[in-house]
């Protein structure tokens, strides 16, 4: 996805990749396979599970990625994904990004579990694995082979990453540092998968100052213009609020003009 109509998505205007009606819970580029961002924790998981049985009922190639938080993995929805996943055989890979906290809630508070949260899979014989944030190539050789698990077996894997976030859930989030200590935050910083790569690539030879320098300046040139692009954009009108819901209202048949789109109407 570009980042203008991201941008756009979140300033609400009409110019967003989901016109501007869903905000940050909804990214959604379904001609892109990006099939969306969802608001109800977990709710993208049976939908990942649907979508990898119609890969292999209708026998089209390929394996869906599913990422969810350490915050959804005591939802309903996921334990009968799994069971589901399990049970036919699906080519699906559920990544917990696991940063210990969901909001302000850490795992260790909300989750009952053994070693890791990803080893529940076990009891649904399915596959899974964890690793750190710190090692891009471990982290892709894992998300490789489940799939190719995936792929030509048929078969679903959870994987565990083990991550941080330093702020808080959202701007809104002031307790983003009582619920942690402040040496938790500096002393996970030590270990920022981002500096850590970045001296990696140097450390191999493939980046030096220059170009990682260069590389933040095009981000942050990115993100300037999609900002652009978004204030560019229309706000959103009552008529937007009503339109894409019922089928009938967008197309003005009889049901829609008397009010009653169900029931005989
Ligand atoms: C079913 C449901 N219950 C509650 C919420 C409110 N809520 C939004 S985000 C969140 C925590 C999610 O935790 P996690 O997935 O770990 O995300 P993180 O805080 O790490 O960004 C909750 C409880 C929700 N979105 N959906
Ligand atoms: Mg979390």
């Amino acid at each position: 996805m570009e980042m203008g109509p991201c941008m756009a998505e979140l300033f609400g205007n009409a110019n967003g990749c989901s016109k501007g009606k869903g905000g940050m819970f909804s990214y959604y580029a379904p001609n892109r396979n990006h099939w969306g961002c969802h608001g109800l924790a977990a709710a993208q998981t049976p939908l990942a599970a649907g979508l990898a049985f119609a890969l292999k009922q209708r026998e089209i190639p390929g394996a869906v990625v599913c990422f969810l938080g350490d915050g959804a993995v005591n939802q309903g929805v996921y334990h009968e994904s799994l069971n589901l996943a399990g049970l036919f055989g699906l080519p699906v890979v559920y990544l917990i990004e696991n940063n210990g906290y969901a909001m302000g809630t850490s795992v260790a508070r909300s989750s009952s579990f053994k070693e890791c949260l990803a080893r529940r899979a076990e009891g649904y014989d399915i596959d899974w694995g964890r690793c750190g944030d710190g090692d891009l190539y471990e982290l892709r050789a894992k998300v490789w082979a489940a799939l190719e698990r995936a792929r030509h077996e048929k078969r679903p894997t959870v994987l565990e990453v083990e991550t941080y976030r330093y702020y808080g859930f959202t701007v809104a989030d002031a307790n983003a540092k009582k619920y942690r200590s402040p040496e938790e935050i500096e002393e996970r910083k030590k270990r920022d998968p981002l500096d850590g790569w970045r001296r990696h690539l140097q450390d191999e030879g493939i980046l030096d100052d220059t170009a990682a320098e260069n590389m933040d300046l095009a981000a942050k040139a990115e993100v300037k213009a999609a900002v652009e692009f978004a204030e560019a954009g229309r706000p959103l009108g009552i008529e937007d609020i009503v339109a894409d819901v019922y089928w009938e209202s967008d197309h003005d048949t009889p049901a829609s003009r008397i009010g009653r789109h169900f029931f005989g109407g």
